[in-house]
C-alpha cells in the first residue's frame, strides 16, 4: 500500500445529497484501497450552527451508515466520529493560537454564511481551523473534497506552514486538496447558478438526496430548471447552466466521456427525455445505497461497535501528534 495518508470529512447535518456523493463520497470509496484513509463524520463542525441535540445524535449515526452503505469498508479505511477523538478539539485550540484572525475573516464560505445569519457564532468563524487540525493531526497528504472546500484546504496548508516556520521544523505534512474532474460542483436543480447544498435541501426541487425514493428523484429531475431552447450541449453559457448541470450529473454518474454522453441523448426529443435519462442513471446508482442504508440502520449497536474501532485507530494517530505539538509549544505534559 502507498503509505500516503488521505483525510476527509462530512457533516452530519442530514439531507446528504447527490453533490456530496459525486463530489466527495464516491471518490473516497473508489480510492480506499490505494492509501491509508481516514474518513470522519465531523459532528463538531455541525455545531457551528444551532442544532437540535436529538436530531444531531440521529444524523451522526445516519451519516456513518450512509458512508458504509456507499461502500466504505472498515477493513480498508478508518471511519470515525470527530468528537470521539478529543485530539481534534484539543489541538484546534493550539492552532487557534497561531492563526491570524484576518485569515479566517477572508474565507468566502464564512462571508456567505455569516451574511445570511442574524447572530453568528464564534465557531462558524473558527471552523476552518478545526478542519485544518482534522487534516494535519493525521499528517494527511491528500484531502479529497468538492470544489467549495478548496479554500479551506489551502488555509490548512498555510496553518501547517506557519507552525513549521514558527517552531523551525518540518512537523506537519503540507496537505493537497484533491478535487474530482467531474462532479466537483453539482448545482442546485432549482437554481443551477448555485451549488447544491445540504442547508437548502429541504426546499422542494433543490436537491436529490441520497436517501430519496426513486419516485421522488424522478420528480425532482422533472422539475429541474433548464432554458427556453432545446439544445442538449455542454456549455459555459450561464443561460444553459441547467442543461449543463444535468449533463454533468449524467457524466459523473456514468463515468462516460462527453462525446458518449451526447451520443446517449442524440435522439432525445427535448429536455423531458434528458431529465428522464439522468433520473434513470441516478436512481440506478442510489437505490442499492438506500437499501443497504436501511439494513444498517436496523442495527445501531453494530454501527456503534464499528465506530468505536474507528475512533481507536484514529486516536492512535492524532493524539500522539497533538501531544508532541503541546511539547513543542512549551506546554508541560502531565507526569
Ligand atoms: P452546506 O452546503 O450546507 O454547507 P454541504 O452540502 O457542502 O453543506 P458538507 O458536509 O459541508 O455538505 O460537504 C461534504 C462534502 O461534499 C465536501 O467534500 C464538499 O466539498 C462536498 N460537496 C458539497 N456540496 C457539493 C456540491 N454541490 N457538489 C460537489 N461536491 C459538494
Ligand atoms: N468542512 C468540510 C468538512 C470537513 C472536512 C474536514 C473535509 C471537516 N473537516 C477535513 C476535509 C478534511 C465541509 O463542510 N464540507
Amino acid at each position: 500500500m502507498d503509505k500516503k495518508r488521505v483525510f476527509s470529512g462530512i457533516q452530519p447535518t442530514g439531507n446528504t445529497h447527490l453533490g456530496n456523493y459525486l463530489g466527495a463520497i464516491k471518490n473516497w470509496v473508489a480510492k480506499q484501497e490505494e492509501k491509508e484513509n481516514f474518513f470522519c463524520v465531523v459532528d463538531l463542525h455541525s455545531l457551528t450552527v444551532p442544532q437540535d441535540p436529538a436530531q444531531l445524535r440521529y444524523e451522526t449515526r445516519s451519516m456513518a451508515a450512509i458512508l458504509l452503505a456507499a461502500g466504505l469498508d472498515p477493513e480498508k479505511c478508518t471511519i470515525f466520529i470527530q468528537s470521539h477523538v478529543t485530539a481534534h478539539a484539543e489541538g484546534c485550540w493550539l492552532l487557534n493560537c497561531i492563526t491570524p484572525l484576518g485569515w479566517l475573516q477572508r474565507m468566502t464560505q464564512y462571508k456567505d454564511k455569516s451574511a445570511k445569519q442574524e447572530s453568528v457564532l464564534t465557531g462558524l468563524l473558527d471552523y476552518p481551523v478545526l478542519m485544518a487540525g482534522d487534516i494535519i493531526f493525521y499528517d494527511a497528504h491528500e484531502v479529497p473534497v468538492g470544489e467549495d472546500q478548496k479554500q479551506h484546504v489551502e488555509l490548512a496548508r498555510d496553518i501547517a506552514q506557519r507552525f513549521n516556520s514558527l517552531y523551525e521544523q518540518e512537523f506537519f505534512v503540507i496537505p493537497e486538496p484533491v478535487i474530482p474532474e467531474v462532479g466537483a460542483r453539482v448545482m442546485g436543480l432549482d437554481d443551477p447558478t448555485n451549488k447544491m447544498s445540504k442547508s437548502l435541501a429541504d426546499k422542494r426541487g433543490h436537491a436529490v438526496r441520497i436517501l430519496d425514493e426513486p419516485k421522488e428523484i424522478l420528480r425532482s429531475f422533472k422539475r429541474a430548471v433548464t432554458d427556453s431552447g432545446n439544445e442538449i450541449v455542454f456549455s459555459d453559457d450561464p443561460e444553459k447552466a441547467g442543461v449543463n448541470n444535468l449533463l454533468g450529473i449524467y457524466k459523473a454518474t456514468t463515468g462516460k466521456s462527453e462525446a458518449d454522453v451526447l451520443a446517449d441523448f442524440a435522439d432525445a426529443r427535448g429536455y423531458g427525455d434528458l431529465k428522464k435519462g439522468v433520473a434513470e442513471v441516478v436512481i440506478e446508482m442510489l437505490t442499492p445505497i438506500r437499501e443497504r442504508y436501511e439494513y444498517l440502520m436496523q442495527d445501531p449497536a453494530e454501527l456503534d461497535r464499528l465506530l468505536a474501532v474507528g475512533a481507536e485507530q484514529a486516536r492512535s494517530v492524532s493524539q500522539p501528534k497533538v501531544d508532541e505539538m503541546k511539547q513543542i509549544m512549551g506546554l508541560v505534559l502531565p507526569g
